[in-house]
């Protein structure tokens, strides 16, 4: 296997060893796996029993359209749309379990969560004009929970985060008819609207596929970090560390992989417990050591400092190190392939949510009525394990530190102090030029081009030029492995009106803000920074940018359409699901600008990708009329240089 799978030394050594011993991962697998070019230009079409019908450009260009009569494009934009749908589905499931929980556990069904952020949830109270006078905690967060999880069946209205949105921006989604009524019910017609012989008009169906995309940025996504917040504990800044060198030769390692934290929040406090450390080291080791894969890793890091193993292409190499006991996983991102290669090893694959069984897997339903004995029960199967460990292990030497934990409300506090905190800094910053723009540089891994080089080349080259950097997901997993959520970073990476801004506050020019639902705290954050003022009216005036440039999941697609729908620039790497159809991608890349003032692209060259998003921030900083004051912090630094030399 050539040297350019990765830019991650883990990974690379650990792909070694599957090359030596013939073991099928995902980026073998994608070398023999050549994607399909119809699907992948959009233009492949199964919704029906008379197709599936495939109209690449040769067929178009003779007429041809679906046994039906669906042309090209409006098979490009359906099938675009039910990415959406798909995506908006899974982080709202996310949302939902988090509400049932929250709901139970406010109810005193569930006794083993508590509420951890008591002043969040008396501030989501008077935001939510629930009554606080004279009631319990409990009895406000009953409220909360049945008013947030209403918010999934609600047939009517608007959903109640959308109020969060600028003013000018709620007009417009009025304007357009886009402000989704409820969770499901935007999803359901999504995928009703993409039935054979439904909606057929490409604009029509891409307004849809945008409402189903309001309906998880500012609703399931919203509720599952907020709700998260509420009873795991908003995160602060914390230091740990990450890559699969995080792993202990001598100890229990516990992987957990995933997505919602509801589980592994319990199998940390069950980790810990006096009784599971005492059957650890009865078994010979010397203690438990948790670890993360994607974004559950992120989840658990924030709120814990819990390290990360690695991001989603490590998560076959983390069972090759030979030393885990038990990957626990719940849902999404988790690979079929986890129990094929784990044959090979002693690991254990253990399965948790009723929604995702795996073959192979060892199922141990999570019972989050009883979320701490079935935690510690999940332990004792990983601990009975460790003398099970088959010959050598391979835990490659690598991990970095990091500081991770930048939730809104801590960039909101860190900038502006305890007692007068506020976005102002970063606004005014960002205003006298210091700070050029910022970005958000989110998602995926994918096999199809060289693991983390993308996320990193893009985010060193907007570092370079003064963009603040906001992450989640596996992107924020590659930087930190490269010790760009490190403050010492802004010295060696960022360029000088950053690294002067980094240096005063003391943060990394790369803030890691969670999991791939704490997309929504970027939102958020971008809303702060309109309200605070001075850089316009709506996020769509903002100085900003988005990028999922190794993104492979039908998530990331639904929130770059909530990002776009928002008002933010967002450009994409790997491929573009819709180049079948020019209509359709003309509308995504163009016509959604004049609509929605912020527009896709695709650009899979990370330095090219870098500086269309930074050419963006300076037509947005022109057009704010700060891009002068740009100019002469530049001068002035370079008079600096001048004067240091002399
Ligand atoms: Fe073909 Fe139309 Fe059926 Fe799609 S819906 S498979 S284009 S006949
Ligand atoms: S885990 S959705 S690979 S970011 Fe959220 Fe990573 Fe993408 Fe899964």
């Amino acid at each position: 296997m050539k040297n350019d799978k990765s830019v991650c030394s883990a990974t690379l050594e650990l792909l070694e060893k599957t090359q030596a011993e013939d073991l099928s991962t995902a980026f073998s697998r994608a070398d023999k796996l050549k994607p399909c070019n119809i699907g992948g230009e959009g233009v492949c079409c199964k919704m029906c029993a008379m197709g599936p019908c495939r109209l690449p450009k040769a067929q178009q260009d003779k007429g041809q359209t679906g046994v039906c009569g669906a042309t090209a494009d409006t098979i490009a934009a359906r099938n675009f749309l039910r990415m959406i749908a798909g995506g908006a589905a899974s982080h709202s499931d996310h949302g939902r379990e988090v509400a049932q929980v929250f709901l139970a556990m406010a109810r005193g069904e569930s006794k083993d969560y508590q509420i951890k952020d008591e002043a969040k949830l008396m501030k989501l109270a008077a935001e939510l004009e629930i009554p606080t006078e004279g009631r319990t905690v409990q009895e406000i967060a009953v409220d909360l929970g049945e008013m947030m999880l209403a918010e999934f069946g609600r047939q009517e209205g608007e959903l109640c985060f959308i109020k969060r949105a600028a003013e000018k921006r709620q007009e417009l989604w009025r304007e357009l008819g886009v402000v989704p009524r409820g969770i499901d019910r935007e999803v359901v017609e999504t995928m009703h609207r993409t039935h054979m012989g439904v909606d057929q008009d490409v604009r029509s169906l891409l307004l849809q596929g945008a409402r189903a995309s309001l309906a998880d940025g500012w609703g399931g996504s919203m509720i599952g970090t907020e709700l998260q917040d509420v009873m795991f504990g908003t995160p602060v800044p914390l230091r740990s560390k990450v890559n699969l060198g995080v792993l202990k030769e001598d100890q229990v390692n516990v992987i957990v992989h995933g997505h919602e934290p509801i589980l592994s929040e319990m199998l940390v406090v069950a980790g810990r417990d006096p009784e599971i450390l005492k059957a650890a080291k009865a078994k010979g080791a010397s203690g438990i050591n948790i670890a993360g894969i994607c974004c559950t890793a992120n989840e658990v890091l924030m709120r814990h400092g819990v390290p990360i193993a690695g991001n989603m292409l490590q998560q076959e190499l983390a069972i090759v190190t030979g030393a885990v006991e038990a990957m626990v996983v719940d849902v999404q991102c988790v690979m079929q392939s986890l129990p094929e290669i784990a044959k090979c090893y002693h690991t254990k694959v253990i399965s948790t949510s009723s929604k995702a069984r795996i073959t192979g897997a060892t199922h141990m339903q999570f019972d989050e009525h009883h979320a701490l004995d079935s935690a510690k029960k999940i332990m004792l199967e990983a601990v009975n394990n460790f003398p099970n460990r088959k010959g050598k292990t391979n835990i490659p030497a690598a991990s970095t530190d990091l500081i991770a934990g930048f939730s809104h409300e801590t960039i909101n506090y860190m900038l502006g102090g305890r007692f007068r905190g506020s976005f102002r800094p970063l606004n005014d910053n960002i205003i006298n030029g210091r700070i050029r723009g910022v970005a958000g540089v989110v998602g995926c891994n994918n096999p199809r081009g060289p693991h983390d080089a993308v996320h990193l080349a893009m985010v060193k080259e907007l570092i370079k030029n003064d963009v603040l950097v906001l992450q989640t997901g596996c992107s924020a997993i590659a930087c930190a492995k490269e010790g760009l959520l490190l403050p010492d970073a802004a010295k060696e990476y960022a360029g000088e009106g950053l690294a002067e801004v980094c240096e005063t506050v003391g943060i990394p020019p790369v803030l890691h803000m969670g999991s791939c639902v704490d997309n929504s705290r970027i939102l958020t954050a971008a809303t702060e920074m309109v309200r605070e003022g001075g850089l316009g009216d709506d996020i769509s005036d903002l100085p900003v940018a988005g990028a999922a440039p190794e993104w492979m999941s039908e998530k990331a697609i639904a929130i770059g359409q909530y990002f776009v729908s928002s008002g933010v620039f967002t450009l994409f790497g790997v491929n573009w699901p819709t180049t079948g159809s020019e209509e359709v991608t003309r509308f995504l890349f163009e016509e959604m600008e004049e609509i929605f003032k912020g527009k896709w692209a695709f650009e899979p060259d990370p330095i090219k990708a870098a500086q269309r998003m930074i050419e963006h921030i300076d037509e947005k900083r022109k057009a704010l009329g700060i891009d002068k004051a740009r100019e002469r912090v530049l001068f002035d630094m370079d008079m600096r240089r001048e004067a240091q030399a002399g």
